[in-house]
Formats: structure tokens, sequence, C-alpha cells
């Protein structure tokens, strides 16, 4: 696996996977249009060389834009990505702790902390502001001290301060409102520029308590190995092209938004919680990362799809054990509709399914429920399953008011949504009613 962010660009680059980009480009939109298109066109990830008003820094963009490049990362084949995932999540390796460290390389401390200085990317038009998108942010838990791993995006304020974007349905905010009732900041490590096994484990869909940092270990196949910050107790990952250590401020919020939201809409402000900068380390000549995130795909979706599809696939397989695939769908953002095809062997065994995902809370709105002779990749072949196996009044199970880790904008209340089901699936005893037609000899066929 890779030792770092240098060794995987080094190795797209020999995959044709990695452009340079030479031409001078503005942070303000237009390292962002960049990895649109880029992402758009089912493209390289970009390095931009040459960055407007910030001499001798190096900017990744779209490292994650395609399923291509979520399995370069792994090192799996793309077809494989789902079942080699789920093997993959479960290994959990501990990390190291290491005494030196590259991040270590520049350090800045007190008055040297100025966040103004890094290149930091507008991405949409209606942005409110400069973002970190693609930061690793490493917190522990007031009471138990167990790490958790995530990513949270944080609004350029000054020099030392940041907003953090981490509503309660994800383990930070919860942390950091768990430090807030015992009067005090969370500290919060900032990693920027990892190895992809971290950031693709930090998405995984463990429970609290669980730490991301085993997840990606048995994602690299290795520990990560982790280095203690300067200024706050939490170990951030020894080869990151930098991390930003600070800690909340008690009971501050701060106006975050408008921001171009992974359900392809502009989130409105929201009150997030605020991060006063205690130290900024670095490698020499450290390369920054930013990640779009808007409408269907970006590296944004393609980071989570392969969480939530297999958190879908065991649950799903809890319900029903002939389970054939889970697909959460593109124009679903990944995350609000997922396609279940199963073998089943009771009649309402679709139904339970159905409930059972959207209690789950993680973003599913809609449940489609087909049998295992439908390609769930093909929406053609699912569409035809709602036209012939689907009645809407006997079929569909509409369940009001839950709540749901959502940005929807059609939701009625923040992170809340109705969720609705539908079976289309045949009936048991009826099969030759809906069997495919089908014309025999069509493999033999050569001539087209
Ligand atoms: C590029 C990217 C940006 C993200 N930005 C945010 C964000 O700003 N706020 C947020 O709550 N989750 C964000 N997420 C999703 C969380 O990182 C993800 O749900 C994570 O698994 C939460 O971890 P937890 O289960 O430990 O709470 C982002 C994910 C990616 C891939
Ligand atoms: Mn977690």
């Amino acid at each position: 696996m890779f030792e770092d962010l240098r060794g995987y660009l080094s190795y797209l680059e020999e995959k044709g996977q990695l452009l340079r980009v030479q031409e001078e480009v503005d942070p303000k939109f237009e390292i962002a249009a960049g990895i649109r298109k880029t992402s758009d066109v089912a493209g390289p990830a970009l390095l931009f060389e040459k960055v407007k008003g910030f001499p001798g820094w190096r900017v990744l963009g779209g490292l994650f834009a395609t399923r291509k490049l979520i399995a370069l990362g792994l090192g799996i084949p793309e077809n494989q990505l789902l079942e080699q995932y789920l093997r993959l999540e479960e290994k959990r390796i501990p990390p190291e702790i290491v005494k030196s460290a590259p991040v270590k390389e520049i350090c800045w401390k007190g008055d040297q902390v100025d966040l103004r200085r890094l290149p930091l990317v507008i991405h949409s038009e209606k942005d409110c502001g400069a973002y970190i998108t693609i930061g690793v942010q490493i917190g522990k838990d007031p009471d138990t001290g167990y790490r958790n791993v995530s990513i949270h995006r944080m609004l350029l304020l000054g020099k030392d301060r940041l907003s953090l974007w981490a509503p309660v349905d994800h383990h930070l905010g919860r942390m950091i409102l768990k430090a807030e009732e015992k009067g005090r900041g969370l500290e919060v490590a900032t990693a920027i520029g990892v190895d992809p096994a971290i950031i693709i484990g930090s998405q995984a869909k463990v429970p609290w308590g669980v730490d991301e940092f085993y997840v990606a270990g048995g994602l690299r196949g290795a520990p990560v190995k982790l280095v203690p910050c300067e200024t706050i107790d939490v170990d951030a990952p020894a080869t990151a092209e930098m991390v930003i250590e600070g800690v909340t401020v008690p009971g501050e919020r701060v106006a975050d938004g408008p921001y171009g939201e992974y359900p392809g809409c502009y989130s409105e402000a929201k009150q997030a919680p605020v991060m006063k900068v205690t130290a900024i380390t670095m490698r020499q000549n450290p390369i920054y990362q930013t990640a779009l995130t808007g409408m269907p795909v970006t590296e944004n979706h393609t980071l989570i799809e392969y969480a939530n599809a297999a958190v879908v696939y065991r649950e799903a397989r809890k319900i029903v054990p002939e389970v054939k695939a889970v697909h959460v769908t593109p124009g679903g953002t990944f995350r609000h509709h997922v396609v279940v095809s199963i073998h089943k062997r009771h009649d309402s065994e679709a139904r339970n399914l159905i409930l059972g995902l959207l209690a789950l809370g993680i973003g599913l709105k809609q449940v489609t429920v087909v049998d295992d002779d439908i390609d769930i990749y093909d929406p053609v072949d699912v569409e035809w399953a709602l036209s012939t196996r689907m009645q809407p009044d006997r079929d569909i199970i509409v369940v009001p008011n839950l709540a749901c880790s959502t940005l929807d904008p059609s939701a009625p209340k923040p992170r809340t949504s109705a969720g609705w089901g539908i079976d289309a699936t045949a009936p048991l005893g009826e099969r030759e009613r809906f069997e495919k037609v089908k014309v025999p000899g069509v493999e033999k066929v050569k001539y087209v």
C-alpha cells in the first residue's frame, strides 16, 4: 500500500490518472471548475502547480473524482469494489504511534499561525467563502477518550479561526456538544493530504466508539502511523501534508453557508461551531488538497458510495438472508435512494426490508426492492420492474417524519425526512405471469 499521499500520486501518474496542470489558476472558482470538468468527463485527478497568489504551493483536486480512482486507492479491481470493501472494512488494524514525522518539518505556532497563507479554495458560485473541504478531523470523546476520524468542512473566518460543520448526527458533532456540557472546547486535529485509505476509511459507517483509523489500517493492510500533535492531546497521521491543530470555542456559533452541498443545491447559512487554531505543522513544499461537492457525481459522492452500500448490505442481510445486490444510485446522490434485489421466500419480506433500511437514518429516503432477476445497476431494468410488478396503492409504503442525516432541501425540518419504499417484487406463486420474455439462442448470435 501507499506510504503517503506522495507515493499514491506517483502511482497515479504512472497509471495516467494524474494530470499536472501548468496553467495558472485562481483559487476562486478556477480550481473547482477544473475538478467539475474532470468529474463530468471521468477524467484524471488534477495537481494544480501554479496557484494565483500562492507561489510555491500546489493544490490537488478530484483525487477521488471517479470510482476508478477509488478502486486504485484501495488496490481493488473496480468490478469487485463492494465485495472487497465489505471484507476489508472489517479487518481493523490498530494504528502505530511514532515519535518523529515528516509532517513536523515546518511548524507554525502562536502568532505564526495564519490560515490566509494557505491556498484555500472557493468552490461554487454562491458559496459564502473559502472552505477546507477534505480535512480529516480527529477528535476524542470527552468521556471515554475513544478516537473518531471523519471529514467536516471548515469555513475560513480569519487568521486563526475556522468554522467546523459537524452536526449532531455525526460523531464529532456529538463530541463537541459533550465537551461544551463540561464547559470545555474539544481538541481537534485536521489532517490534509493523507493516503487514500485514511480518507476512504474515515467514511466508514462504523458505530460510535469505533476508531476509523483501525478501519483505515484494515483497508491499507498495515497500521496507520500517528504522531502526537504539538499543542493538543491528539495524534494525527505522521505523513500528512499538513495538520491543523485547534480547539472549539464552547458556546460560540457562526453563520456557515450558503454552500453548494452534496444534494446538488445550496445549503442555507447554518450555525456552526467555531475552532481556534493553535498550530499548523507541514511537510516541506506541502501539497494542499481540496475536494468538490455539488451536483452528483463528485468525489464527495464517490467517497461515500461504498461506505453507504456496505452498511445497507449488512443491514439488509439481517432482514432478508438472500440479498443479491444493493445499489445506492448516483441520481440519489449515493445516499437518498437504494435499490435492493432479493430472493424472497415470504411475500412480505420486501416490506420489512423497506422499514428496516429507512430506520437506519443514514440519509435514505427511498428504498426500491426488486427480485433477483433484475439488474439493479440498469435503470431500464429497474423501471421495468416498477412498470410490471408493482401497484402503487398496494406496494408503496410512506413513513412520515423520520430522523434522517440529510441535507435534502425538500426536508420539512432540518435532519428530518419522510421515507418511502416501493415493493416491486412479483408475488410468490405467480412467477410465470411475471417472467421476462426471452428469445432462445441470443448468446449464439455472433454476427452483431
Ligand atoms: C469530501 C467530504 C466532505 C464532507 N463534508 C462533511 C461536512 O462538511 N459535514 C459533515 O457532517 N459531514 C461531511 N462529510 C461526511 C462525513 O465525513 C461522514 O459522514 C463520516 O462518516 C462521519 O463520521 P462519523 O460516522 O464518525 O460521524 C464529508 C465527506 C466527504 C467525503
Ligand atoms: Mn465515527
